[in-house]
C-alpha cells in the first residue's frame, strides 16, 4: 500500500534551508573565474555588496561560519594572545576550539547573560595587564544573534558600549554575526547600526538567508588582505566559487526582507508551547527564530519527545535531555506553525496551570547541552 507522503517540518535549524528556484538558476548562469587569483567575477560581486550591506571597506567569502569565525581570530591574533568571548559562544562551544588547536590563541570566558550579552564590568575584568604570566588581550568576540541565549539580539546601545571599553585598551571587536540580519530584523535597524563599532563581522548566507554554501567576514582593508591569507592557510581558497556566490547575492537581494515572517512564526509557536504543562519557555526572549523548549514532563526527556514528534512529520532538534530547540526558517509555514502546535498538545495533553513554575529556568541552560 502507498500512503501519501507525509509533509516534513523541519525545525531543526535555518542551516537546513534550500536553496530557492531564484538561487539555482543564478547559480547555472554564474560567470566564473579562479577566485585565488581573484579572478572571480561573482565573487568580487558578492563581496562588494556584502561589504557596502555591512558599512565596511571589505569582504571575503569563506566555506562556512565557523570558517569565517577563525579566520578572523586568525587575523586579528597571534600566538599567544588572548580573545574575551562569552562562555556560550558558538565560537567557544561548537567550533572544535580551532582558535586555540590551529592558531594559539587563548579563549577567555566571560558568562553570558541569558539575553547574550557579557557583563561589561566583568569583560574589563577579564583584560588582561602587561605582566609576562598573561597572554596578551587583542580581541573581545561577541554573537549577535546569540545562538544558544534563545537568539537574542543585541543592541546597537551595547555595541557602543563595547567599542568605548575596546578602545581603552585598544583591544579588537570581532562578531559572529551568523544571523546578523535576523538581528537587525528583530530590531527593526539597517544592520550597518550593529555593525558599525565591530573591526570584523562574519555572516552566514546559508542559515536563514537559505543559500546552498558559505559566509562573508567583512572589515577593513587591511584586515581583509589579512583574512585572505588566512583562508589560504586553511585551504579556503577556492577556485570558479562565483556558482556558489551567485546564490549568496540572491540571499541578499531577495531574503533579508522576510525574515520577519520566521519571527512571526516563531513567536506564535512559542506562545503556544508556552501554554501546555510540562513544557517552560522563556516567552520573554524569544526575538529572533529560535525557541529552547524544556521539557519537564514526568516520564518524558527530550529525545523521546522528538522522536514522538518526528513520526508526525516535524524535526525538533534534542539539545540537552531536557531541552529542544526550534528555529523557523524559510520552508516552514505559518499552517506548519498549527499542525506543530496540535501535534504538541496531543503529545502532551493537559493546559499549563496559571501559577506552574518553571522547573528549568531556560536562561540557565549551561553545561554542553547544545
Ligand atoms: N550553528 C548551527 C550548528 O552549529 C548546529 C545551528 O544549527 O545553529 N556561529 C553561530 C552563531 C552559529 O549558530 C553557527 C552554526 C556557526 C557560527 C557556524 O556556522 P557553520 O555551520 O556554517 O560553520
Amino acid at each position: 500500500m502507498t500512503g501519501e507522503a507525509i509533509r516534513i517540518i523541519d525545525l531543526r535549524s535555518d542551516t537546513i534551508t534550500r536553496p530557492t528556484s531564484s538561487m539555482r538558476r543564478a547559480m547555472a548562469e554564474a560567470e566564473v573565474g579562479d577566485d585565488v587569483f581573484g579572478e572571480d567575477p561573482t565573487v568580487n560581486r558578492l563581496e562588494k555588496m556584502a561589504a557596502e550591506r555591512l558599512g565596511k571597506q571589505a569582504a571575503l567569502f569563506v566555506a562556512s561560519g565557523t570558517m569565517g569565525n577563525l579566520v578572523s581570530v586568525l587575523s586579528h591574533c597571534g600566538r599567544g594572545d588572548e580573545v574575551i568571548l562569552g562562555d556560550l559562544a558558538h565560537m567557544h562551544l561548537f567550533e572544535q576550539g580551532g582558535m586555540a588547536a590551529l592558531g594559539g590563541v587563548h579563549p577567555r570566558t566571560v558568562q553570558n547573560g541569558p539575553d547574550g550579552t557579557m557583563d561589561l564590568i566583568a569583560v574589563e575584568g577579564a583584560i588582561r595587564p602587561d605582566d609576562v604570566h598573561y597572554p596578551r588581550t587583542r580581541l573581545i568576540a561577541v554573537e549577535n544573534t546569540h545562538n544558544r541565549c534563545h537568539g537574542s539580539p543585541l543592541s546597537p546601545a551595547y555595541m557602543r558600549d563595547l567599542r568605548e571599553l575596546a578602545d581603552k585598551y585598544g583591544l579588537k571587536i570581532h562578531v559572529d554575526g551568523a544571523r546578523i540580519f535576523n538581528s537587525a530584523a528583530a530590531q527593526n535597524l539597517d544592520v550597518r547600526e550593529l555593525t558599525a563599532d565591530a573591526d570584523s563581522v562574519s555572516f552566514c548566507l546559508s542559515k536563514a538567508l537559505a543559500a546552498p554554501v558559505g559566509s562573508v567576514v567583512c572589515g577593513c582593508n587591511e584586515f581583509i588582505a589579512r583574512a585572505r591569507r588566512a583562508r589560504k592557510a586553511l585551504g579556503g581558497g577556492m577556485r570558479q566559487a562565483g556558482v556558489l556566490a551567485a546564490a549568496g547575492i540572491v540571499a541578499l537581494d531577495e531574503m533579508v526582507d522576510r525574515l520577519a515572517e520566521d519571527h512571526y512564526n516563531v513567536r506564535r509557536l512559542a506562545e503556544g508551547l508556552h501554554r501546555i504543562h510540562g513544557l517552560s519557555i522563556s516567552l520573554e526572549l524569544v526575538k529572533s527564530n529560535i525557541v529552547f523548549i524544556g521539557v519537564n514532563r514526568e516520564g518524558m526527556t527530550s529525545q523521546l519527545l522528538s522522536e514522538r514528534l518526528k513520526a508526525q512529520g516535524i524535526l525538533i532538534l534534542p539539545t540537552g535531555p531536557s531541552r529542544l530547540r526550534a528555529v523557523t526558517n524559510y520552508h516552514v509555514t505559518s499552517e506548519d506553525i498549527d499542525y506543530t502546535l496540535n501535534v504538541f498538545r496531543k503529545l502532551l495533553p493537559g493546559q499549563r496551570k496559571h501559577a506552574e513554575t518553571r522547573r528549568e529556568e531556560q536562561g540557565k541552560a549551561r553545561g554542553n547541552d547544545f
